[in-house]
């Protein structure tokens, strides 16, 4: 058994119905269960800034899917989003991307291939991820560092 966090963004169209119908859609997968979701959070764009504001969130599952099975399962939800890749972290109808990543021992999973990296390299620097894994995990730590003093730091 595996535990993910996945953060799950959404700037086009009906933001949340997108973010609604996938949830709905991993929740019936016979091989997830447990799915939680954080707040939906409305946030101004990261990166690439001429583009809508996001819908953000964040859900645990426990899933018996290894990362990479994961990774095709919410690659298939966000393809049924109508999900396009054109711009590099441009506007997106749906965006589902593995954060985090324990096995069945609660031990944290590293992973860095060419298909997947996990934990996911930009979360301990977006508050659209942090403010979510606060509202689920806020014991979290990561670098020796709390989510609480990560936030403070990255709003100075
Ligand atoms: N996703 C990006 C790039 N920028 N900004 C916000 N606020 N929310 C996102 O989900 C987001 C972003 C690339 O995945
Ligand atoms: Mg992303
Ligand atoms: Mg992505």
């Amino acid at each position: 058994m595996y535990t993910y966090y996945i953060s799950v963004g959404s700037n086009m169209g009906d933001k949340k119905g997108y973010i609604n119908s996938a949830f709905q859609s991993l929740q019936q997968h016979e091989a997830v269960s447990k799915v939680i979701s954080s707040t939906l959070i409305e946030t101004e764009p990261w990166g690439y800034t001429e583009q809508d504001t996001f819908v953000n969130g964040l859900w645990f599952c426990e899933s018996t899917l290894a990362p990479n099975q994961m990774l095709g399962l919410i690659q298939s939800l966000e393809k049924e989003a109508g999900r396009e890749r054109l711009i590099h972290w441009g506007p997106r109808t749906l965006d589902l991307d593995i954060i985090l990543a324990y096995d069945s021992y609660g031990n944290m999973i590293s992973i860095s291939d060419e298909k997947l990296v996990v934990p996911h390299p930009h979360f301990w620097d977006r508050t659209f991820v942090l403010e979510p894994l606060y509202e689920l995990l806020p014991a979290f730590t990561y670098k020796g560092m709390t989510i609480d003093e990560r936030l403070a730091q990255l709003s100075e």
